[in-house]
């Protein structure tokens, strides 16, 4: 790029929060952005950024792509769970902070060049996206006087349910007054014979002065802060509920799903696995390469959720006794309690000898596009979820925290493309639920039927005509005129 025409692009920082599922499609953005000119500063913790190992190779492929990054005040050997979600934003805010607003005040300033590329001149900085969870950044870009657009890394119907708590606390139907769990929930507008109180987020289960629950309702008012949503959906797969967001937040940008842009836009030669923060077991591609059509169940609650050793046994019965052919991913951070440690049963071992295959990690995006995949039992993630979606696979979902809940709930009555088995987990009922997945034959007739309109739908999106494609065109000229 010619050094004029780079100083009159736009420079646009991310501030992705520092876990994979927030990551991976902050950097899809990144890579989206940067191959329509547009400058793009990277900021990811010093964890992160040091585990982020395809970085060289990304910038060479993308020159306005520049990585920076910033002390996070965390142990380095500590991976975020769930648990510690909260722990992680009060350190980023004490450590965190004080330095970003720093670095925003520098890169904003015109004639300063400290933090710029040495390769490429970088120009000013013209708008900040956060991650919906990084709100702490807004007063800052604010007071440097920078736009903040927010790209919030959950489904619309789990951000529109969100964005509903404060009504359903005004209304009094939240705190949960020892109510049945299968008590409606009428009062979310798009949502009204859908939700019961077990599909609603899950910090609603918490107390209203629980620490938890105060840092996700401090998000969900401080969003509503920025100038623009990024969305990781499709406008065909959530049209309702997108209707409802826009009465809230006028400026709504849907790009999903963000893995099949970035191929639809940019092509396919860096492979998917360029975010990934872990190492990938790839001998299990010839493992699935060896199994019949359709046959195998493909297991993974994705990079924070935990299970006792009590729910990996029941889980691990409950694969065995389907008789089905199984690929899981078993992080070895997953278990929750060490001390609960205990010689594993023989018949596990000899059954995933037999017919099974455990991973740390595994390449999701290829797993899930693979022949011999029939089922993903997942914990409805929304990347795991709308990857599923793509791929057409049918879902078994077992969701455990704070969005998970409204997706599987979407996955099993909204858009009838899998089974949902929240809040049970023995192994009778993994069985039943595996068999019922894979075996029935009518049912899974029509959540085939279903999965695949919406795979259909998801590749007219990201297509030159589909509204994805569109927004993205939207955006990228949007983000031109800020500067
Ligand atoms: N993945 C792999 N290999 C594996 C397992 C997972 O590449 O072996 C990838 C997967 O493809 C996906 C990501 O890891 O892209 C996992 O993301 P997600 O399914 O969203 O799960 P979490 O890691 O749990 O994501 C967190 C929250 C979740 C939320 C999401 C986005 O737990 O509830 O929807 O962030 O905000």
């Amino acid at each position: 790029m010619e050094e004029s025409e780079s100083e009159s692009a736009a420079h646009v920082l991310l501030l992705p929060f520092p876990a994979q599922g927030h990551i991976t499609p902050m950097l899809s953005l990144a890579q989206l952005l940067c191959h329509a000119g547009i400058h793009v500063t990277f900021l990811s913790t010093e964890h992160n950024h040091r585990l982020l190992t395809q970085r060289r190779a990304l910038s060479a492929r993308f020159p306005t792509l520049h990585f920076e990054s910033i002390p996070d005040a965390l142990p380095p050997d500590q991976a975020p769970t769930i648990h510690s979600l909260h722990d992680i934003s009060s350190s980023l805010r004490s450590v965190t902070k004080p330095l970003l607003r720093d670095l925003l005040i520098t890169l904003a300033k015109k004639d300063d060049e400290s933090y710029r590329s040495t390769t490429i001149r970088c120009p000013p900085l013209s708008c900040v996206i956060i991650d919906g969870i990084m709100c702490f950044a807004i007063d800052m870009a604010e007071e440097v006087g920078i736009p903040v657009f927010a790209l919030r890394t959950v489904s619309a119907c789990s951000f529109w349910c969100y964005s509903c708590i404060p009504d359903l606390i005004q209304q009094g139907q939240l705190p949960f007054q020892d109510q049945d769990m299968d008590h409606p929930i009428k009062d979310i507008p798009g949502m009204e014979a859908l939700l019961r109180l077990r599909d609603l987020p899950s910090f609603c289960r918490m107390p209203i002065d629980h620490p938890s629950f105060k840092f996700f309702m401090e998000q969900i008012e401080a969003i509503t802060r920025v100038s623009a949503i990024i969305l990781n959906t499709f406008d065909d797969l959530e049209p309702l509920i997108l209707s409802q967001i826009a009465t809230r937040f006028p400026k709504i940008y849907t790009l999903g799903p963000f893995h099949a842009l970035l191929k639809s836009r940019v092509g396919d030669d860096l492979s998917s696995s360029v975010s990934s923060l872990r190492h990938e077991d790839r001998r299990c591609m010839a493992w699935l390469d060896s199994q019949q059509s359709g046959s195998v169940i493909f297991v993974s609650f994705g990079s924070l959720a935990k299970l006792s050793r009590v729910q990996l046994l029941e889980f691990w019965h409950g694969l065995i006794n389907s008789g089905k052919p199984f690929l899981w991913v078993v992080r070895s951070d997953m278990l929750s309690s060490e001390q609960e440690e205990h010689a594993t049963p023989v018949e596990l071992k000899d059954g995933t000898k037999e017919r099974g295959y455990i991973a740390e990690w595994v390449p999701q995006e290829e797993v899930l596009a693979h022949k011999a995949v029939g089922g993903f039992w997942t914990h409805s993630g929304w990347n795991s979820t709308i990857e599923g979606i793509w791929a057409g696979v049918p879902m078994l979902c077992w969701p455990q925290l704070a969005d998970q809940q409204v997706n599987s709930r979407w996955v099993g009555e909204g858009w009838k493309i899998g089974l949902d088995m929240k809040d049970t987990c023995d192994r009778s009922t993994v069985e039943k639920m595996v068999r019922a997945l894979m075996e029935e034959a009518d049912q899974r007739e029509q959540i085939f039927k279903s999965v695949h309109n919406f795979a259909k739908l998801a590749r007219h999106a990201v297509s030159e005509d589909g509204s994805s494609y569109k927004n993205l065109e939207k955006l990228i000229e949007d983000l031109n005129e800020k500067i």
